[in-house]
């Protein structure tokens, strides 16, 4: 029997380190804010109100806390040694492009924390999440064990909740977690539908793949993950990114295509084999409903318009009379073709019945839109009952967290001010202070 189960969105709280370093080719808004000042305290503001008005329109919300940052763990490990303000200057004087990239906020994008599966959907009946290893990306790569244990802090009962290692490192596992991975169904508690998107064959070097730019998630990770996962393969589809919209900066499916309930709304060149992936999600799908596809036409938005503006990036969310909501960012309201196509989808689809827009600009400097800055977890109350509540937000968190950033961000960080091994103290010192605000015990390295 169908067991009633909630869709929550957990958002990554951005990190005091967040800046704009220019480090993920291929991911055109990161390259173009390279070298720019950043706002860490407006940033974390911005992810928070966003939070807090999924929160007042009745949806669940819950929260990721960010990683220490710059990362010493591993500078030592790649042999620098002193105490920790002896290693940042060290670093910032002989190797300064990797001390950027030990301090990037990156991992405010929990939309690639981990792949997680809902208990409807695995044979053994257990919550599953696995870290994306982030293979591609070096100052993402470093991000998984301390995500793993981030995850397991939040979700610690192991009746209910099993955690997987990381895959394994490297170009042919590479998985960037949910940012390419989609779970269609009727209702959350009902078995679905998982859809699994990715970049390149890596065992196989004749099949199509993007020329310019990586494919950051390969299919042989992404079928790992549902042998991990106990997924019935009968429902489980795989379906090759376009690459010629990959080497136009769709780096991640989740820039190009976003799906919830038995709806997908997607850009007309998305996928390599459009109306075989249709055909596939249509046959598989254990629904009693009918999938609903929204295409959207090149004509009406192009790839690249897609791109700037983060249509796709948007949630989808599913309200309580049944239609759905599009949580865009702002930048889809200032480019006009995208503008006008949102202005018209309320009114000619039934499916989507409101729009509502969010400024996460500091994020989005970096590439990371509103479904970026959120990874969807689905419980059944027993589950829920059994995660750590207090990182589910309530208006009085809302409120302290809101404190705890004022008190402790910057307001501006370029370059060189991540040289200044004050940062890492006063980074400490916000996520000493958060993990008590969160009860997560001593989730950090420099804690243990
Ligand atoms: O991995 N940007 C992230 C953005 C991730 C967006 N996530 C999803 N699409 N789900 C990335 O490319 C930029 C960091 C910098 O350049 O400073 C960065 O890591």
């Amino acid at each position: 029997m169908t067991k009633q189960a909630y869709e929550i969105n957990f958002d990554g709280l951005v990190g005091p380190t967040h800046n704009y370093a220019g480090l993920s080719v291929g991911n055109v808004a990161s390259l173009n804010s390279a070298s720019s000042a950043s706002n860490p305290k407006e940033g974390a503001l911005q992810g928070l109100d966003k939070m807090k008005a999924l929160h007042d329109m009745g949806f669940k919300q819950g929260i990721i806390p960010p990683l220490e940052r710059p990362d010493i763990h591993t500078l030592k490990a790649l042999g620098f040694r002193g105490t920790d303000t002896e290693i940042i200057t060290k670093v910032a004087k002989e190797a300064p492009k990797l001390l950027v990239a030990v301090s990037s906020a990156s991992s405010m994008w929990t939309a690639n924390a981990c792949t997680m599966s809902p208990s409807a959907d695995s044979q053994d009946q257990k919550v599953h999440f696995t870290p994306a290893n982030l293979s591609n990306k070096f100052h993402r790569s470093i991000e998984w064990k301390s995500t793993g244990n981030i995850l397991k802090a939040l979700f610690a009962d192991n009746k209910y909740f099993t955690h997987h290692d990381a895959l394994p490192s490297g170009d042919h596992f590479g998985d960037e977690g949910a940012a390419n991975h989609t779970r269609f169904c009727d209702q959350y508690g009902d078995v679905g539908l998982q859809f699994f998107v990715f970049g390149k064959y890596a065992f196989d070097a004749n099949q199509p793949m993007p020329r310019r730019f990586p494919a950051r998630q390969t299919f042989e990770a992404s079928q790992s993950i549902t042998r991990l996962h106990y997924l019935n393969q009968e429902h489980c589809v795989f379906a090759q990114q376009n690459p010629e919209t990959i080497d136009m900066g769709v780096f991640h499916n989740d820039v190009i295509a976003v799906g919830n309930g038995n709806v997908l709304f997607f850009h007309e060149q998305a996928f390599l084999n459009k109306q075989a992936v249709i055909n596939e999600l249509n046959a598989k799908y254990p629904g009693s409903k009918k999938l609903q596809f929204i295409e959207v036409k090149q004509q009406d938005v192009s790839v690249s318009d897609a791109v700037s503006s983060y249509l796709f990036n948007s949630q989808l969310l599913s309200k309580a009379d049944g239609s759905m909501m599009l949580i865009c960012p702002s930048e889809c309201q200032t480019n006009v073709h995208v503008n006008r196509y949102l202005e018209q989808l309320t009114q000619q689809d039934k499916l989507i019945s409101e729009v509502k827009i969010y400024d996460v600009k500091q994020s989005m400097r970096n590439g990371g839109g509103p479904a970026c800055l959120r990874q969807r977890i689905v419980l059944t109350e027993a589950e829920l009952q059994a995660m750590n509540q207090h990182c589910l937000l309530t208006p009085h968190l809302y409120k302290t967290l809101q404190t705890w950033v004022k008190k402790h961000y910057r307001d501006r960080i370029c370059e060189a001010d991540l040289a200044d091994p004050q940062l890492l103290v006063e980074s400490r010192r916000a996520l000493d202070e958060l993990t008590k605000i969160l009860h997560l015990g001593n989730i950090y390295p420099f804690q243990c």
